[in-house]
This record gives C-alpha cells, sequence and structure tokens, in this order.
C-alpha cells in the first residue's frame, strides 16, 4: 500500500487552532495493509513520541456518507476527504486515517474509519469492518458512533447491525479497556434528547443482551465496558450555522478529556505514546490474522519491545559517548581518580533517561529492562574497571615494596615493619577500590584484592628469605672467624687438652652467636619450630667449620708430625739448638719426639667435640710406639692388633679423620722420613766424638818425647836430617791443604789413612806437576780447585728431597698407596 500523508493547516472551522499544522496519514489502505513506516512517521512528526500517557485516541464509525468526515474536521481541525455532496453517497475514505486533532490538549489522534455499513462493498466486505471496528476499540479512548436521527428505533437500521458488530468483537478482546461510546445523533428533530438518549440506550442494551458472550463475560453488565454518552447534531446541510455552533461545543468535551471528570477518564489499560505505533501495528496485525486479541498481554509485549528499543538506545549511546570514550582512554594510560564517580554520573544520566522514556511502560517489563541496560552498560565498562583494578594493584604492590625498604632502612623490625606497611596499602587498595567502584555494579573484588595480598605476602616472604640469609651469613661468616684460625692454631700445637680446648671455644664461639643470632630473629617473628631450626643450622655451621679444619689438619697430619718430631729432636726444653757433642740420649730424645708426633696423631685422628673420653691416645701409644716388632709379630700370630680395624672404638664414623690402620700406615711413612733424622744425628754424635780423638792420646805422646828425646836431637843435629824433615813437613803441608784430614778421620783412623794413602801418589803427581806449572808460567793459581763437594751438602739435598715427596701425600689416600719401603718401620 502507498501510504499517503496528508498537512493540513488548521484554521478550517471553529475548532482549526491558529496556525498549529495538522499531521495526517493514511495508516491502512484499500488493501487492508497497515503502513508502519507511515504511521511512526506521523507519530514522530507530529510530537506524539514524548506524550507519554497524556494522549488520547478518538475515532468514529458509522454508515458510509453519514458525514463522519464532515465532522470529524468540523470537530477536530483535521482534513479527512468529505464526500462530495453533489456526487451523493458514493464511496470516499478508503481504509484507516489518521490525524491529530488541532488546538487540543491533550495530544488527540483522530481515527477516521472507511464506512461501515457495507452498502457498497457487499457481505464480503464484513470482514474488513468488522476488522476496523475492532481496531477501533482497541486503540482508542473515545468512539464516536455516527446514527442518523431517524434510524433511532427502527428495527432494520443501519446501526443496529453496526452495534451488535462492535458488541461482538468486543468480546473478543480480553479484558477490554473501558472505552466511552459517544453515539452522534445526527439531523436531530425536534424530539427531546432525553427521549432520544434513553431510547438509544434501551436499544442498546437489547443488543448488548442479545450478543452472544463468552462464559467469563456471560453475567458482565455493559457499563463494565462502556461509557455510554449520547449527542445530537443539527444537519450539517440545512443548518450548517447551528451544526458548526454545537459542533463547537461538542469540542470542548473533547479538551481534557483525559483529566478526571473528561470524557475518556475512565479508560484503562493505556499504552505510553512512544508505544502507540508499534501497539498499533501489532493489533491491526492480530485483528488481520482473526486471532484473539489479549490485551494485556499486548500491552506487556508492547512495553517489552519498547523497554528494549529505548534501553538499547540507552546503551548504542553511552557506548559513543564522549564523557565515557574518555574515561576509556585515560583509563589505558593509568589511574584515574573518580573512576566510579564519573561512571556514575555518566551511567546515571542514561538511565535516567530510561527511566523518562519508558516511564509509563508495564513497571515490571520496565524494572526488568532497566537492570539488563545497567548490567549491559556495567559489562561495557567491565573491562576499563578492570584496568584500573590493575593499575591500582600495580600502584599499591609498588608502594608496598617501596615503604617496607624504606622502614626496614630506617632500623624498623622486619615482621612489624612488614606488617604496617602491609595494612597502610590494603587500606590505600580499599580506598581506590571504593574509589573506582560503581553504586549498582556486583563487581566481584575480592579476588582481586587477595591477590594482592598474596602479592604483598610474597614479595614479604622474598625480603624475609633475604635477611634471614644475610644474617645468617654474617653469623656464619663470625662463627668462621673466631673457630677457623684458633682451631687451627690448637691442632697444630696438640697438646694433650687440644680437643677440650676447642669444645671450650666451640661452646663459648657457639652460645654467644646464638645469643646474638637469636635476637636478631626477633625481629622476625618467626614461629618457634623455625627459629629452633635455624639456630639449630648456625651450632651445626659451627660444628662443620671445626669439623673442615679438623679434617683439613689431619690431611696435613704427616708434615705436621715430622715437624713436631724434627723440633724436638734438633732443639733442646728451651728451643736451642742441639750440637751432638756425643752425651747426648739420642734414643730418649728420639722416644720423646716420636712421642710428641704420635701426640699429635693421635689428636688428629677424630673429631671430639661431644666431650665422650676415649682411648685411642693410649692404643696408638701401645701399638706404635711401645709395641715395636715384637707387638707386631705377635699380632700377626694372634690376629689382636689393636689398629688392625677401620673404626675407632668410641668414635662414631662420621667423627673419624684417619682411621686405625691409616694411622699404621701414617705412622710407618713418618719413621721411614724420621730415620734418616735420627742416623744422621747419632753419625754426628759419633764424628764429634771422632774428630775430638784422631790425635794420639796424651800419654802416647808424652812417652815418645821420653824415649825418643835422642833421636830427635840427633835428628835436630844433623843438618841434613834437618833438610829432609823440612821437605817431609812441606810435603804434608801441602796434602793438609789438599784434603779436609779432618773430614777422613771423621770415621775412624784406618780409614782415613788409607784413602789419604790411595789418593797419596795421584797428590804428589798434581803438586809436582801444578810447581812444573808455576815455574813455567806464573799465571797458575797457587791454590788447586776442590774435585768434590762436601759430603754434609749432598745428604741435606736428599732429605731435602724426601720431605717434599711427603706433603703431597694425604694420609686419606697414603696407607695403601704409599711408597714406604715395608721394613722402614722397624724400630732403630
Ligand atoms: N443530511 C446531512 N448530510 C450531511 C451532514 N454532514 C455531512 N453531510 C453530507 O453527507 C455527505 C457525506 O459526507 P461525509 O462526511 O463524506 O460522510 P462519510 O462518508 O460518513 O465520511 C456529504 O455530501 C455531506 O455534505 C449532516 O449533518 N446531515
Ligand atoms: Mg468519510
Amino acid at each position: 500500500m502507498a501510504g499517503r500523508e496528508v498537512y493540513v493547516y488548521g484554521g478550517g472551522g471553529e475548532g482549526g487552532g491558529d496556525g498549529e499544522r495538522c499531521h495526517a496519514a493514511q495508516v491502512v489502505g484499500a488493501d487492508g495493509e497497515m503502513d508502519g513506516e507511515a504511521m511512526a512517521r506521523f507519530a514522530a512528526e507530529a510530537g506524539l513520541l514524548g506524550r507519554g500517557l497524556s494522549y488520547a485516541v478518538v475515532s468514529i464509525v458509522g454508515p458510509q456518507g453519514s458525514g463522519k468526515s464532515t465532522l470529524l474536521n468540523h470537530l477536530f481541525g483535521t482534513s479527512f476527504t468529505e464526500m462530495d455532496a453533489l456526487k451523493g453517497r458514493s464511496q470516499t475514505t478508503k481504509g484507516i486515517w489518521i490525524a491529530k486533532a488541532v488546538g487540543i490538549e491533550p495530544f488527540t489522534v483522530v481515527m477516521d474509519l472507511e464506512g461501515t455499513d457495507g452498502r457498497e462493498r457487499g457481505e464480503d466486505d464484513t470482514a474488513f469492518e468488522k476488522q476496523s471496528s475492532l481496531f477501533a476499540l482497541a486503540v482508542s479512548d473515545i468512539v464516536m458512533i455516527n446514527l442518523w436521527c431517524h434510524d433511532i428505533g427502527r428495527e432494520h437500521a443501519a446501526n443496529r447491525p453496526l452495534l451488535k458488530t462492535i458488541f461482538e468483537v468486543l468480546m473478543r478482546l480480553f479484558s477490554p479497556r473501558k472505552t466511552t461510546l459517544l453515539l452522534v445523533i445526527r439531523d436531530k428533530t425536534k424530539t427531546p434528547l432525553e427521549y432520544l438518549a434513553q431510547a438509544l440506550k434501551d436499544d442498546i442494551q437489547k443488543i448488548w443482551d442479545a450478543v452472544r458472550k463468552p462464559e467469563v463475560y456471560k453475567e458482565a453488565a455493559l457499563s463494565e465496558f462502556f461509557n455510554v454518552e449520547v449527542t445530537a447534531l443539527p444537519s450539517y446541510e440545512e443548518k450548517e450555522e447551528l451544526f458548526k455552533d454545537e459542533v463547537g461545543q461538542l469540542r470542548q468535551r473533547f479538551v481534557h478529556s483525559i483529566t478526571p471528570g473528561g470524557l475518556a477518564a475512565d479508560r484503562r489499560g493505556v499504552i505510553p505514546a512512544s508505544g502507540f505505533c508499534l501497539s498499533a501495528l501489532q493489533i491491526w496485525k492480530v485483528i488481520r490474522e482473526n486471532k484473539d486479541l489479549n490485551l494485556p498481554a499486548h500491552k506487556i509485549m508492547v512495553a517489552t519491545v519498547r523497554c528494549e528499543e529505548i534501553a538499547d538506545e540507552k546503551l548504542k549511546r553511552f557506548i559513543s559517548d564522549k564523557g565515557w570514550l574518555e574515561l576509556e582512554t585515560a583509563v589505558n594510560s593509568g589511574l584515574v581518580p573518580g573512576f566510579g564517580k564519573k561512571l556514575n554520573a555518566i551511567l546515571d544520566s542514561y538511565l535516567s533517561e530510561y527511566d523518562t522514556e519508558a516511564m509509563y511502560f508495564d513497571e515490571d517489563v520496565r524494572t526488568a529492562k532497566r537492570q539488563q541496560l545497567e548490567s549491559e552498560i556495567l559489562k561495557h565498562a567491565y573491562p576499563s574497571f578492570k584496568t584500573m583494578l590493575d593499575h591500582l594493584h600495580h600502584v599499591v604492590l609498588n608502594k608496598f615494596k617501596s615503604d617496607l625498604e624504606q622502614s626496614l632502612r630506617s632500623g624498623e623490625g622486619f615482621a612489624a615493619s612488614a606488617r604496617y606497611c602491609e595494612q597502610s596499602s590494603m587500606t590505600e587498595f580499599d580506598a581506590g577500590l571504593r574509589d573506582a567502584l560503581v553504586k549498582h555494579a556486583d563487581w566481584d573484588t575480592t579476588k582481586v584484592r587477595s591477590k594482592l595480598e598474596q602479592h604483598i605476602e610474597a614479595h614479604a616472604a622474598s625480603v624475609r628469605n633475604t635477611k634471614l640469609a644475610e644474617l645468617k651469613a654474617t653469623y656464619e661468616k663470625m662463627l668462621l672467624d673466631a673457630l677457623a684460625g684458633p682451631v687451627q692454631s690448637i691442632l697444630e700445637t696438640g697438646e694433650r687438652d687440644s680437643w677440650a680446648c676447642i669444645r671450650r671455644l666451640y661452646r663459648h664461639e657457639t652460645e654467644n652467636a646464638i645469643l646474638a643470632f637469636s635476637a636478631s630473629l626477633s625481629q622476625f617473628e618467626l614461629d618457634q619450630t623455625t627459629i629452633r631450626k635455624m639456630v639449630m643450622e648456625l651450632r651445626e655451621h659451627a660444628r662443620c667449620i671445626i669439623e673442615e679444619k679438623a679434617r683439613e689438619e689431619a690431611g696435613n697430619v704427616l708434615m705436621r708430625m715430622k715437624e713436631r718430631f724434627s723440633t724436638v729432636l734438633s732443639r733442646d726444653k728451651d728451643s736451642i739448638p742441639r750440637t751432638w757433642k756425643g752425651n747426648e740420649d739420642i734414643r730418649a730424645i728420639t722416644r720423646e719426639a716420636r712421642l710428641a708426633a704420635l701426640r699429635l696423631l693421635s689428636i688428629m685422628v677424630a673429631i671430639r667435640l661431644d666431650d665422650k673420653p676415649d682411648k685411642i691416645d693410649r692404643a696408638l701409644t701401645t701399638a706404635l710406639l711401645d709395641g715395636g716388632p715384637l707387638a707386631q709379630k705377635r699380632s700377626i700370630e694372634f690376629t689382636a692388633d689393636p689398629l688392625a680395624s677401620s673404626t675407632w672404638e668410641e668414635v662414631a664414623p662420621k667423627n673419624t679423620l684417619i682411621t686405625p690402620v691409616q694411622c699404621k700406615s701414617i705412622w710407618r711413612q713418618f719413621n721411614a722420613e724420621t730415620d734418616y733424622a735420627v742416623a744422621q744425628a747419632i753419625s754426628m754424635q759419633e764424628a764429634h766424638r771422632r774428630s775430638n780423638n784422631w790425635l794420639p792420646p796424651a800419654w802416647t805422646i808424652l812417652l815418645l818425647a821420653i824415649l825418643g828425646y835422642n833421636e830427635f836431637m840427633f835428628l835436630l843435629r844433623n843438618p841434613l836430617y834437618l833438610l829432609g824433615l823440612f821437605v817431609a813437613f812441606v810435603v804434608s803441608y801441602a796434602v793438609w791443604l789438599q784434603y779436609d784430614i779432618t773430614a777422613y778421620f771423621r770415621h775412624g783412623t784406618l780409614s782415613g789413612l788409607l784413602t789419604i794413602t790411595s789418593g797419596f801418589l795421584p797428590t804428589i803427581i798434581d803438586i809436582m806437576t801444578a810447581v812444573i806449572n808455576m815455574s813455567h808460567s806464573k799465571k797458575s793459581s797457587p791454590h788447586p780447585p776442590r774435585h768434590r763437594p762436601p759430603l754434609h751438602a749432598q745428604s741435606f739435598k736428599n732429605q731435602a728431597q724426601q720431605q717434599a715427596q711427603a706433603q703431597y701425600q694425604a694420609p686419606g689416600s697414603m696407607p695403601y698407596s704409599s711408597s714406604v719401603d715395608s721394613n722402614s718401620d722397624e724400630e732403630p
């Protein structure tokens, strides 16, 4: 259907407004289709949409050509097409027309319906007549029924089937709205109106009673559905002026028709103006499909659709709202103070717009759709809120970190600082949260909050661990400084009470450290188990330091033993180096030196931090020092060697540094490497003794002098013998110079003499050659070169080599891989 719109400017007729524009449109065409667009355009342009409930709908039904359009145009200033009086009663209006009443408050929608008597369309069109009548009843507050005065009381007048039709279709509206039926008697006669009205009302009652009604309305009174009003007008054609006059009066009844006492005051179930078009469209659709029209359900439907439309429009406008877009952008780049308030303001403005527009729709529907709108807007805003929370999380966590650092730097205790900083951070977070929250949003922030708490706690824990590690390291270092040096020194001295000293030192230093450590720990407010564990670890660490030191010293035990041995051997009690003069008891000194070395070994064999007495010292002395070859022989026979074991009886394996068998091996090596020093001492003593005895005893010299006096004098008196004596002296002196005579005689007179004799002839030849050379060339040196280095120099070199070799061998690896001569453990 091609909708046609008519714009008429009022001013024609008495009812015409002063220049107000009259909007009109044909909404149902001859094809019976409703033009929704034309309807919507009319509503928008005429300004119906914003009227809420303050608008009224008036329609008119009646026989074709009964002057309906004429009446409407005169009443409302509209311009519905009227039939040309000269052409007679032929159809003019087709379908349904709609227009705005000019100059009438409230907004009044006027509907002109196609003729309803079917004179030209025949019976087939009854359906359309019924449909349009039903439509008029469903959407109008006031339905005017046009009647010819002369038809009143006539059994077969045109109005009877019309009224019957109206009442019948009315039954198809469930719970219909209370409509005002204004019966307009046209071409009134002189019969008084009261009489006519009564006759009409009786007539209507009769028709009402005769109408087939559904069960629910069986007993229903006419007044439940209709306000019946009657009015009469003079003939427009014959008494035009009078007609206009009375129409003018009638018009006044349409002014404020919806206020109490007005023509349509009793109306019910009004659709808000913005839903009018939709409602009309839907009603027409239902009627056309010949379905029953459930007005209350229809009302809900209209409310639902309209509220949804309004809500959608608000949501769209919110999404593109300038303020919101700015807020959204700002949030992306950081924390926005007053986020919640700002968002709230924008949200509220759209919600209140919604409220205004949806005000007259069904409350339940309206509220539900409002909530939907709100939650949609909040859903749209949620990512920004989430970003805000992320910022807040970040800011607060950073604040916590810097606060904690500052507080710790200013010397506050850790636990107190962490607690205080966490509290203040969480307070700040909560404040930020309140600032960012939107009034009605049920956004769950507990997860974010607990996540922040977790992060704060994790950071605090990591700082605490670092601080604890630092503290632990400090005390460990302190213990290392306090224990390592002294322990080494005590072990080096190797006194009998070395371990007692170490124990005292260990206890004293450890207790001191633990006392201070515990005091430092108190600021962390740790639980007792943790404190106990940490203290135990520190104690254990102190123990480890000592054990490590002891192990290190045990590794050097052989070297230390040899040092100790050579110290005791080579120095006397006053630490003065010994000169082996021959009267020393080398055996006793050696034993003493070995005993000292053995004590050192016995100290090194085990860690004795537990104050348990042991017999290691005695076992070692018995087995190694006192036992000797005899004891060993016995041990082989009876396998009762106390050192033939890899554990010490009283010592736990973990505390063992040197096992008994290792001790044996070390002792063997020790002996092998110290034997030479003893042998040297002995030979030095002997040499010293001999060096003092290489001349014959004094009494022999005296005897020789007495007995050989004559021969001696004879030699001195004979010059030839004197010369011979002189030559012999010169030769002897040369030989003395050439040899270290005392060294030869150190090993006995006979061997000295033999050595000298064997070298005598070559020496004489050498001397002769030298004398000859000297006489030939005076450039020659007067002293012949020494051929051999002194004997003792070689022996020292030997000893040094042996010592160096020993130092590479740790006791742990020594016993079985030792290169010690298996015979060297025999006591010299
Ligand atoms: N007798 C009489 N004729 C009228 C009256 N009003 C209008 N008419 C005439 O009736 C004819 C049909 O009028 P119209 O308004 O087009 O009737 P509608 O078809 O019901 O809209 C026109 O020729 C009018 O001049 C009236 O009050 N009395
Ligand atoms: Mg007409």
